[in-house]
């Protein structure tokens, strides 16, 4: 375009982030506000040197273009950019959207300051009213504020025209994994204020009660003022809990400014006002208590000119030695990355999604959010001070694929210093940001120490992090980040870190436990040595959402905000799937490395979201002393919380299929205390018998509603009795014929359409694949090892029969004796022997499918929900049940899931047969409808067809998950060792 703000390039000039756009400032205009959401006229140019011709489309804002027009798809990339220019450079291709609407100012705004507020334009915004420049802006996911007071005209009607270039110089500090979308995605808004005006309030609130504000005045450009008039003073007033309009004065008078003589500045003066509260009810993220501040601007004659809105918190954060104290205490961080997300929107993120996001997490135990990897929307942040969360409010930075030439390019100097400081200018009155960071994988260079010093001189009371500083030595004390902040460091090194003597800072990972597919393995032992080291504290699980994007299957299409209620469960409904990298036609891509939330794409949680809970659970629970003498005693685990908001019940649930439930009280526990817990008796001669204590909200909570589940401790109080007499083969009970096999020894049995056989090999999780582990079991032939039938002998009642499977390593011996009992069961009893070079299987165990007309399993071990052997702890141990359709996880690239760990026995059943199984232990067990092979070979959920019997895996042993697809394996004592494996079961059909 031949405009003037086109003439420069803005899009390839990193030193040009902004013209014409105000000051950041924490002033809050949205509730007064005019939204020019909706409808805008639309074209979508080849690039910005091209006009824009007569022909416009429609449309809705907030929005993202690659959601909503064919021309250009979402891509999804990581580290990499999408095309090969270097920076500062873009591509000639560079997809530009013009958005233009008319606006009627209205009459009554005569003589007053007019604001447009842009929320977030990916990455370059031009705007112009009425054909004339009105400003540019860059950093995709802050507000750009722009004065229009001189180009509209109240009482008329204005055309403001929104350009947004999707690629430049910014675009490679924007290098996010994440989708590259377009577009304008946080809301569009036009306000008005008197051409005196609070232009900025910074809150000091401290948790001894002692408040300050400050408060800065500015005039509007035009405006003939040039100082304050006398007289003029702000004011303000204090609501909250024990308090009714407090009233604020200022403290001493007006710093104003140009009083002596009449030059002019915009910026007039500043004011503070303090007081002390007293009994002041602190904040933190169990009992985040707020108070209203008003701040009013007052003309000398009382008249408001300009008032400003502050929920504000008292609380103090300090770094002392090596802990990060919130309100003196070293409280642990169990945090999550989130992004802004959404399946239909993409990047726009209504607030009730915003909210249903945060009341998704505080239900699952987390209290610390990353906003990975830039600042979000300005209500995120109301919703963290009132739910209660941490934030660690990170800049949006992140320069990966070209990390190391930006760090200290001069030219981008300037970008790395706004980016931080208009996202302090704008949060820094929120009591739930706690931490500041400079953005992400951006190596370390001067730009980042440039931000860091002028942060740590505008607000000393945050600590910063960098993890790209403090990762080249964990123990420094002199880079740009307070908090040692590593991502996926092997748990061992930390405690290693905090153990040596060199620790000098807190150790708070900003990015762990990679929820990519069936993942988050060893999460439990994670935390078990965080809570056992001082100086650990916690960390960010990567991260919140599967970014899939709900896609049309057959013309490839994102449903976009049509495809509403078109999904459920997680699961993208018929001819729908959630995409990921590559299915938009992109050929440059990172795959299914976007879906790698702890959450669907349509926010359902994963199962490792109940073992969060557990892990982060406000409540435990322990066995103390000996036999008769035992007692159980209840640990409060919150920071600053007694127990009374919960309400609690006991379930018991015993071997013998006894389960019943009593009333429980919690006793009177103070927090990071514990007391002994009365308990109702408990009858033995059950077998096994568990003890849950189910724990609830006991009244509404902002985040949940009575009664909803916050956690299940559970204990042992019986162990098993002694097993079932185990039947030899050699006894023969009765002369019963054994059962019947085929001639090469498989078992012939009338429910079955699929023998028990051995398997060694499970469909590739994400992890197993990015780690490496899928493609040596490939080579060692694991996915396709072929039963060799050796010998089959039978005698008595048994049917004894041995066979080899060939894979890459050597030759498994397996052995099968199948024995009929009295009772009509058959007792399988089997042995594999792994040979010394398999080193690492997936699992060694059976695997068998039943006919059609089992659909529902009910199973006496851990669940409801799913588990794997290294990440098994928050699945109590009972009687569950669940139609066979259900127990199946729909991770976004088919893989191995619907495992259930330590099932002792159960029974799939249907209107006609009854299947029913006991093991010889605790064992790992899956019912689905898929082989394993049917899910390896499908990309999505909607290439796989349900088969009609069950797929049925009894493990004797099966391989912990780890976290490989970013970050360490599985430990040592979840890999399924070489030698002999042996397991039995019995078999019976009622
Ligand atoms: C790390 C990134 O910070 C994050 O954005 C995401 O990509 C995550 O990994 C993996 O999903 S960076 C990685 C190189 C460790």
């Amino acid at each position: 375009m031949t405009d003037a703000l086109f003439v420069l390039r803005p899009w390839e000039s990193p030193e040009v982030t902004s013209w014409g756009r105000l000051p950041m400032n924490a002033v809050d205009r949205r509730e007064r506000a005019v939204s020019l959401d909706g409808r805008w006229r639309f074209q979508l140019l080849p690039s910005p040197e091209r006009e824009p011709g007569p022909g416009w489309s429609w449309a809705e804002l907030p929005g993202s273009w690659a959601l909503d027009v064919a021309e250009d798809p979402p891509q999804y990339t990581n580290v990499r950019m999408p095309w090969p220019e270097f920076p500062p450079g873009s591509p000639p291709a560079n997809p530009t959207g013009v958005y233009e609407r008319d606006v009627d100012i209205p009459a009554d705004w005569a003589g007053r300051r007019i604001v447009l507020q842009v929320g977030a334009a990916e990455s370059v915004l031009l705007v112009q009213v009425d054909g004339r420049p009105a400003g540019v802006s860059k950093d995709s996911h802050l507000a750009a504020e722009f004065d229009l007071s001189g180009l509209v005209r109240p009482g008329h009607r204005a055309t403001v025209r929104l350009t947004v270039v999707k690629w430049s110089d910014a675009s490679h500090i924007e290098d996010q994994d994440q989708w590259w979308l377009g577009g304008i995605t946080r809301p569009v808004l036009l306000y008005t204020t008197d051409p005196l005006y609070l232009a900025d309030v910074t809150v000091r609130a401290r948790r001894d009660g002692e408040l300050r504000v400050d408060c800065r005045v500015r005039a509007a450009s035009g405006t003939a003022t040039g100082a304050l008039p006398a007289g003029w003073y702000v004011g303000g007033q204090l609501t909250g809990p024990g308090l009714d309009g407090l009233e604020l004065s200022q403290d001493r008078e007006f710093d104003r400014f140009n009083t002596e003589d009449d030059r002019v500045s915009d910026f007039l003066g500043e004011a503070r006002m303090g007081t002390v509260v007293p009994g002041v009810r602190a904040w933190n993220a169990e009992t985040p208590e707020l108070y209203d501040l008003t701040v009013r601007l007052h003309r000398a004659d009382g008249t408001v000119a300009d008032t400003s809105h502050h929920r504000i918190g008292f609380r103090d954060v300090q770094i002392r030695g090596r802990d990060l104290l919130v309100n003196g205490e070293r409280v642990y961080i169990r945090g999550v990355n989130r992004h802004d997300f959404h399946p239909l929107t993409g990047r726009t993120v209504s607030y009730e999604d915003m909210r249903a996001d945060l009341l998704t997490l505080k239900r699952f135990g987390f209290n610390a959010v990353r906003t990975s990897h830039y600042p979000g929307d300005p209500a995120l942040y109301d919703l963290t001070d009132e739910l209660g969360f941490y934030v660690v409010d990170e800049a949006d930075i992140e320069s990966h694929d070209h990390a190391h030439e930006i760090a200290d390019d001069p030219r981008y100097l300037n970008a790395f210093v706004d980016r931080v400081s208009r996202m302090v200018l704008r949060d820094k009155n929120h009591p739930s940001v706690i931490v500041w960071s400079l953005g992400n994988e951006s190596d370390y260079g001067a730009n980042h120490d440039a931000a860091a010093g002028w942060l740590r001189r505008h607000d000393p009371t945050r600590p910063v992090q960098y993890e790209g500083a403090a990762k080249l030595d964990w123990a420094a004390t002199d880079d740009a980040s307070d908090i040692a902040c590593p991502m996926y460091a092997p748990i061992e090194d930390c405690v290693a870190h905090a153990l040596s003597g060199e620790q000098t800072r807190p150790l708070i990972q900003c990015e762990y436990s990679h929820a990519m597919g069936n993942s988050n393995g060893t999460l439990a032992d994670t935390w078990a040595a965080i809570e056992a080291t001082p100086g650990l504290q916690g960390g960010f699980i990567w991260e919140f959402w599967d970014h899939g994007i709900l896609q049309h299957v057959n013309d490839g299409r994102p449903a976009g905000r049509g495809g509403a209620g078109l999904y459920e469960n997680g699961v993208a409904g018929p001819g729908l799937r959630w995409a990921y990298g590559g299915d938009f036609g992109e050929t440059i891509h990172d795959g299914a490395f976007i879906a790698d939330g702890v959450v669907f794409p349509d926010r359902t949680p994963k199962p490792v979201m109940f073992e969060h809970r557990e892990i982060a659970a406000p409540v435990r629970l322990s066995v103390e002393g000996e036999g008769t003498w035992r007692v159980l005693r209840v640990h409060n685990r919150q920071h600053f919380r007694d127990l009374s908001w919960l309400a609690a019940e006991w379930e018991f649930a015993a071997a013998d299929g006894g389960a019943w439930t009593l009333p429980a009280r919690l006793p009177d526990v103070s927090p990071g205390d514990s007391a002994v817990i009365d308990r109702p008796e408990v009858p033995g001669g059950a077998g096994e018998v568990w003890l849950t204590l189910r724990v609830t909200t006991a009244a509404d909570e902002p985040w949940a509603p009575r009664g909803t589940e916050v956690c299940l401790p559970q204990v042992r109080w019986y162990p098993a009795e002694e097993g079932e007499p185990v039947v030899g083969a050699e006894e023969d009970l009765g002369h019963i014929p054994p059962p019947e096999t085929d001639d090469t020894g498989l078992l012939l049995h009338p429910l079955l359409v699929s023998p028990p056989v051995l398997s060694l090999w499970r469909a590739p999780t994400d992890n197993d694949v990015l780690g490496g582990m899928a493609e040596r079991w490939r080579e060692l032939a694991l996915d396709r090892a072929v039963r060799e039938p050796v010998a089959v002998e039978r005698k008595g009642s048994t049917v004894r029969v041995r066979s080899r499977w060939a894979t890459g390593a050597g030759v498994v011996e397996h052995e099968q004796a199948f024995t009929a009992l009295v009772d009509g069961r058959v007792l399988v009893e089997e042995t594999a022997v792994l040979p010394e070079e398999l080193t690492d299987v997936a699992r060694v165990g059976t695997v068998f499918e039943t006919g059609p007309g089992l659909d529902r399993l009910a199973w006496y071990g851990q669940g409801p929900w799913e588990s794997y052997p290294d990440r098994a702890s928050g699945a109590p141990v009972g009687h569950h049940s669940a139609p066979v359709d259900q127990l199946f996880t729909p991770y976004l690239r088919p893989q191995e899931s619907g495992g259930r760990h330590g099932v002792r026995h159960f029974t799939l059943s249907g209107d006609d047969h009854v299947l029913s199984v006991r093991l010889d232990g605790p064992r790992q067990v899956s019912v689905t409808r898929h082989r394993a092979e049917d899910l390896t070979a499908a990309a999505h959920h909607d290439e796989l067809t349900p088969r009609p019997g069950c797929v049925v895996h009894i493990d004797a042993a099966h391989r912990g998950l780890g976290t490989a697809s970013c970050g360490p394996d599985t430990s040592p004592e979840y890999l399924v060792t070489p030698g002999v494996h042996r397991w039995s079961w019995t078999l019976r059909a009622l």
